[in-house]
């Protein structure tokens, strides 16, 4: 034991300390969110982010993740390593202050810039709380210190185990089950992170093994590092499409004590791309750091255009916002002391100051690149002129399709097979893909407030094209004339009259296999960009058909997963290998009939409908422009991997 720890006896400090933590094992969602799949990845993020820290205060250039057979989690990193020494007012070693005493995190170095952290930021001792076990590593001063915790209490005293020439902190621990519903850990879900981590944080090494999965007697392990950081990312997520500028644009720039860091390019798409973050943290509804920097963008091209006087061909039309960023590309990247967060997820910045400090590193660096670059500059301004033309041609396409729609009494889509009530509020409508299975539902549906759309083939990539195509799309404009909303425009600003809304809850009912969930994405992503006041109001649900039915002679169960598939064959098996037990794998909805797919998929009182939230919309729109390249197909397995949405039970 080292000298300066000395045994205790429990004094006033420590039973404090474990009341704090005896609150975050109360209201766990209060400190990590949530107690699912979520809240267990989180606690990863929640020790990286620490040992992330050590990297931007310059101590730390590696942090190795390992997933362990039981789903136990290690991270180890060769920071500082946490400090072992007394701390002088609660008389205690201080690895055991920052592992049990709440929010203890940072107290020490009061010199150390911290900005990791903001949404998260709970701290170790979150983790310590709410897992079962962990142990706590620290090579520091040449020697080795550990602790044991269970559910957040020392097992012991700090001990000195041994000596130690590196520095760094190893922090294991088991996600406690008495607190999680969930505690299988998913390869994909952190190591997309980690990938997203190591270009935000240039220069750092990221690995991820995963004990659980060996092939050829080694663990499966991926390392994330990168050289150019955002300039990278940009260039990670340009990589499937057509690129329209040779270089990426980058950014660098600080004042007031906020760093600014974007890298931006142009490709020939017609979508807005801009990834945000803030303390390495992904704001996903934005916020004053993409506003001040799409103010910049607009402001620096309009001026340029303007000077150079190459707007003349656009004649009357005017050229909105919007224009000025058709197939960008961007990454924001922004680190703020003190983060405010905002917004429906908490994932949009607050910080007012922010706004003006982006525009003007944003605008400098524009201002040189375009006068340095006056061939690429030519080759964004023309495609500004083609992007309001394009608006223009769309506006008046999407006005006469909805003038057509009234001129003709406001008529359905004769593929709909409406409900009898009018009663939007109890209203139901079946997005369905395929004739077929359009066919089966309409006959399985409660006629009286179910409606079925069947949606033929592939709905349109709307990634790739042009708005007014999109308007000319059969399936899309009949969504629109059954859903019984239209688009308005006010001074350029596009905004959903939901007034006439005929439905409250729109169901996207697809086969449960990769097509089906390919199909669900481009749906959700084509909802959420042209529709989605409708995913804020709560009425967007996806249906979930069962994978497999189990029977026994006239008995069946129906099973959603692989579980839910083991028991029922252990419920009817009465031998080992029972032939009389028939599992039935349902690949499309087109394999059941109309009473299966009543009682399974689409019977308020026994289905399960997922209701789609902003933020998972949100994420099917960043997965979906992230992928929909040129090449779909290889990129299938990453969408359907990804798919996720809120369960909720209706
Ligand atoms: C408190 C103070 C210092 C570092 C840390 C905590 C720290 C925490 C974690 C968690 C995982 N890895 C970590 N590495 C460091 C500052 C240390 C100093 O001033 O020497």
């Amino acid at each position: 034991m080292s000298d300066s720890i000395k045994k205790q006896d429990y004094s006033a400090d420590n039973i404090t300390a474990l009341e704090g933590l005896e609150a975050v094992r109360k209201r766990p969602g209060m400190y990590i969110g949530s107690t699912d799949s979520k809240g267990l990845h989180h606690l990863v993020w929640e020790v990286i982010d620490n040992s992330i820290d050590e990297h931007l205060a310059g101590h730390c250039d590696k942090i190795d993740t390992i997933i362990h057979k039981d789903n136990s989690i290690s991270v180890k990193d060769n920071g500082r390593g946490i400090p072992t020494g007394m701390h002088e007012k609660l008389k205690k070693s201080a690895l055991e202050v920052v592992m049990t005493v709440l929010h203890a995190g940072g107290k020490f170095d009061k010199d150390t810039y911290k900005v990791s952290g903001g949404l998260h930021g709970v701290g170790v001792s979150c983790v310590n709380a709410l897992s079962a076990d962990l142990k706590a590593e620290v090579h520091r001063g040449g020697k080795v210190f550990v602790q044991d915790y269970k559910q957040g209490k020392p097992v012991a005293d700090v001990a000195e185990i041994g000596t130690s020439d590196d520095t760094g902190t190893i922090i294991t621990f088991h996600p406690d089950p008495e607190i999680f519903e969930e505690i299988v850990y998913k390869y994909e879900t952190l190591s997309s992170r980690m990938k997203e981590l190591s270009y935000l944080n240039s220069g750092l090494t990221l690995t991820l093994t995963d004990e659980r999965e060996v092939i050829d007697g080694k663990a499966k392990q991926e390392t994330f590092y990168s050289e150019g950081g955002l300039k990278e990312f940009v260039a990670f997520l340009n990589e499937s499409k057509t690129v329209l500028i040779e270089n990426v644009i980058h950014v660098s720039g600080k004042e007031e004590n906020v760093e600014v860091e974007v890298a931006l390019q142009y490709n020939t798409s017609y979508a807005e791309s801009i990834y945000s973050f803030v303390n390495n943290i992904n704001t996903r509804e934005g916020g004053t750091h993409v506003s001040g920097f799409r103010r910049a963008v607009n402001r620096e091209f309009d001026k340029y255009g303007k000077d150079n006087k190459l707007f003349s061909k656009l004649k009357d039309i005017k050229i909105s916002g919007d224009d000025f960023r058709e197939g960008l590309t961007a990454v924001v990247s922004v680190k703020v002391p003190e983060p405010q967060f905002k917004g429906q997820t908490k994932g949009e910045l607050g910080n007012s100051e922010v706004t003006g400090i982006v525009s003007r590193a944003v605008g400098d660096a524009l201002k040189d690149y375009l006068e340095q670059n006056p061939k690429m500059a030519r080759r964004i301004i023309d495609k500004v002129i083609l992007a309001a033309t394009a608006r223009n041609a769309a506006r008046k396409a999407r006005e006469m399709v909805q003038r057509k729609n009234v001129l003709a009494g406001g008529g359905l889509p004769g593929k709909l097979s409406d409900c009898s009530s009018k009663d939007p509020v109890e209203c139901e409508i079946f997005l369905v893909e395929g004739d077929s299975a359009g066919g089966t539902a309409k006959q399985g549906r409660d006629r009286n407030f179910q409606a079925i759309l069947p949606l033929r083939g592939k709905i349109l990539n709307v990634e790739k094209a042009l708005e007014h195509k999109i308007y000319e799309n059969e399936e899309i404009k009949s969504m629109f004339t059954a859903l019984g909303v239209s688009i308005v425009e006010n001074e350029g600003e596009r905004d959903l009259n939901l007034e006439k809304l005929r439905y409250h809850k729109i169901v996207i009912m697809c086969d449960a296999d990769v097509d089906g969930s390919h199909i669900v994405t481009l749906i959700l992503t084509f909802i959420f960009r042209f529709m989605r006041p409708l995913v804020e109001a709560g009425h967007i649900y996806v249906a979930a058909p069962p994978l497999y039915q189990v029977r026994k002679g006239k008995q069946f169960i129906y099973c959603w997963n692989e579980e839910e598939r083991q028991n029922a064959i252990n419920t009817y098996s009465t031998s080992e290998n029972d032939q009389s037990v028939k599992i039935q794998r349902y690949k499309g909805l087109g394999e059941m009939n109309a009473i299966q797919l009543w009682e399974t998929t689409m019977d308020p009182d026994s289905r399960t409908l997922r209701q789609v939230t902003i933020e998972d919309a949100l994420e099917a729109d960043r997965v979906f422009s992230m992928l929909m390249g040129d090449e779909v197909p290889p990129r299938r397995a990453f969408i359907e991997a990804n798919a996720k949405y809120a369960k909720v039970d209706v």
